[in-house]
């Protein structure tokens, strides 16, 4: 068997049904190289009986170039999950393929999944994400600002820094304190920027309820937008003028949730004050008879209790079981913090999870039973107010478990499978600044095994940033070239996944760690005058051209590891586009294999970034692409 014309994968040529109903059978293709093989067959497993099922395919076309044979096979329809491989034989030898690769012998994980009745939001799938540091974004209303000293909190005086300096507190381990003056209305007033110039249709904003931090990871009140943001009304606001199409594609908006614990101002904990904030009764940490004892976790009250991380100012809520006071609170019913707001008259369109692998009962730290018990009711929750809705969880490491059964995420942020490869192969470092070289066939192997652990639909809704609010910034892991951001974005664009955008990276904002990766957005960037701005703009508009770059198969077509050059495919029934990045300084010269998505010979494919047309012949296209860029040919 000649395993280089070995190929399948979920994308619309490939997989009749990729999001099946329990009565939609699943016709699966599979492409070997012409005359190669004699038989092959799908091999499932049924979670309804336990047991593996085996498909016959047959032989049913050639593709456009003739150069492959195409097999088919149906698993039928039913309401089972079910997971499979194929086997094929040439007389002599046999084959197994699967979404984590080939082998000579059976491989036992690695099955790509058929979960009928599961889907994401498409609008996931076909947008881009805005990511917003509220505080550092735009100051669209300066009567709300935080002045010097308007509340001290955990020893710390608040700092009103003016926009543009420094992020760093006057005194030490006051970072949280200091305030810029950002704000709901200055999202509200630079949609246009975010939505008409770059293109971005989806806005998620770090934590906005009230809190006395800037960042806001500590919740004072779940039902309350905190003043220096705005208000309730000013959130109204804004969620309108998002959905709205009026200031450009009418867009979504997620929120922070932050779940695992509140903050210790919080009227159910009551242990900190800063505010003229007047609690109805007392909190869990002043009385052991208050109505939300129960929603925290003593080891000895009321001094010692479970948190986050061991930081005393943000307790850790304690679950319980099922139907408890504390999930009812959260998640149980209209009125609860996540159904408050996805229903009217406010309607998100979804939530980011925060520290979503730490929900738990009982001050334990997740990743069991409970946390997944609670992840399901969570997202029966949500998609109760509204099935469209989506929940991207928080984790950094291999968040399959949450994601691979179609009962609890719709995606996560891809640390894991995006964020982490990609800053190692462009920037030479990990996305916490250490040295890491990664060449482009390491680069490959680890994105294609991310992938295979993951449905297709959350294959495509996995939001794929270069950084966050909790690592440096891209710009400044890659040394501050300009060009290593361009190769990043023109990356992000073409790769599987909600392409996410952290406020500024667009124009390759610098900052190393928390908190200097939260600096003030410089306006005097926002601009298509500023090249790599005019690139994230003309990158979402080709990503919204082509439905090949968001849902369409992913098909490798070279990693060359000598010469630092990565290109794949991307392709469905109307378009077939090869994407070909350079990982060197320089410019070079690249043959790069097209038939393999079969583009034909004679035929011509334009250079989407430059317009340069070039003609396929024996089976490849020859081009020239500057270093640290790309090429994106489209047929
Ligand atoms: C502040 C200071 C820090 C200081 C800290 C402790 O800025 O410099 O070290 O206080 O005093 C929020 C704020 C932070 C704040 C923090 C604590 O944004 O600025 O830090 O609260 O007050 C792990 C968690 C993951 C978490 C990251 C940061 O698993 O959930 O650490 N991310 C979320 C948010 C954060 C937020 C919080 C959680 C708390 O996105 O912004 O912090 O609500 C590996 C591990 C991961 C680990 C990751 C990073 O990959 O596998 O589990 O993530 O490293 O450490
Ligand atoms: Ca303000």
């Amino acid at each position: 068997v000649e395993w280089a014309g070995l190929f399948h994968d979920q994308g619309p040529l490939y997989d009749s049904a990729p999001e099946p109903t329990a009565s939609t059978p699943v016709t699966l293709t599979f492409r070997t190289f012409k005359g190669d093989i004699t038989s092959a067959n799908i091999k499932y497993y049924d979670s309804a009986d336990g047991q593996f099922h085996w498909v016959a395919m047959h032989w049913a076309a050639n593709d456009a170039t003739g150069t492959y044979d195409l097999w088919q096979g149906t698993i039928p329809a039913t309401s089972s999950k079910k997971y499979y491989r194929f086997q094929i034989n040439d007389g002599t030898a046999t084959a197994w393929y699967n979404a984590a690769g080939i082998t000579s012998s059976e491989p036992s994980s690695g099955d790509f999944f058929v979960i009928p009745g599961f889907k994401t939001p498409s609008w996931m799938k076909n947008g881009v994400m805005y990511q917003v540091f509220p505080d550092r974004f735009y100051n669209g209303d300066t009567g709300n600002d935080v002045t010097n000293g308007a509340y001290t909190y955990a020893g710390c005086a608040t700092e009103q820094h003016a926009w543009g300096t420094g992020v760093t507190a006057n005194v030490s381990g006051c970072n949280s304190a200091v305030f810029f003056g950002g704000d709901l209305a200055g999202v509200d007033q630079k949609l246009g920027y975010i939505k008409s110039t770059l293109g971005a249709d989806i806005i998620y904003l770090n934590p906005i309820f009230s809190s006395p931090t800037n960042h806001k990871y500590d919740t004072q009140n779940y039902y309350t937008v905190d003043p220096a943001f705005g208000s309730n009304a000013t959130l109204q606001q804004l969620i309108g003028d998002v959905h709205s199409a009026s200031n450009g594609p009418s867009g979504y908006i997620i929120l922070d949730g932050v779940f695992n614990h509140s903050g210790d101002s919080n009227c159910w904990f009551g242990a900190q004050s800063y505010d003229a904030i007047t609690c109805p009764q007392q909190g869990a940490y002043q009385s052991q008879a208050s109505p939300y004892y129960s929603y925290y976790t003593f080891q000895t009250w009321p001094g010692s209790y479970s948190t986050f991380f061991g930081i005393s100012s943000m307790p850790k809520l304690d679950y319980g079981a099922s139907g408890s006071a504390t999930r009812n609170q959260i998640y149980g019913n209209s009125g609860s913090v996540v159904q408050t707001w996805l229903e009217q008259p406010y309607g998100i369109d979804g939530w980011r999870l925060d520290a979503a692998q730490y929900l738990d009962a009982g001050g334990n730290n997740g990743s069991d039973a409970t946390n997944h018990q609670i992840m399901q009711e969570l997202r029966t929750a949500v998609k109760s107010v509204n099935p469209n809705a989506t929940i991207v969880g928080e984790y950094w490491g291999d968040a399959s478990s949450w994601l691979d059964d179609g009962t609890e995420w719709d995606g996560a942020m891809n640390y894991n499978g995006f964020t982490q490869p990609v800053s190692e192969w462009i920037c030479g470092v990990d996305e916490s600044g250490n040295s890491a070289a990664l060449v482009p066939s390491k680069l490959d192997s680890w994105l294609l095994g991310t992938r295979a652990d993951l449905p297709i639909d959350v294959q495509q809704t996995m939001t794929n940033f270069l950084g966050s609010h909790d690592t440096s910034r891209f710009a400044t892991r890659c040394g501050g070239d300009i060009w290593k951001t361009y190769l990043g974005l023109i990356f992000q664009m073409t790769y599987v996944g909600t392409p996410t955008i952290y406020y500024g990276d667009e124009y390759g904002m610098q900052g190393g760690a928390d908190p200097d990766n939260r600096r003030s957005f410089d306006w005097s960037q926002a601009t298509t005058s500023n090249t790599a701005v005019a690139l994230t703009q003309q990158l979402i508009r080709i990503r919204n051209t082509y439905p090949a770059l968001r849902t369409g198969s992913f098909m490798t077509l070279l990693t060359d590891d000598t010469n630092d050059i990565y290109a794949f495919g991307r392709f469905d029934q109307n378009n077939r586009v090869a994407v070909v990045l350079n990982g060197t300084g320089n410019t070079e010269t690249v043959t790069v294999p097209v038939y393999e998505e079969s583009m034909t010979n004679g035929s011509q494919v334009t250079d989407l970034l430059t317009g340069t047309k070039y003609t396929v012949s024996g089976g490849t296209v020859t081009l020239s692409v500057e270093g640290h860029y790309g090429a994106i040919l489209a047929q």
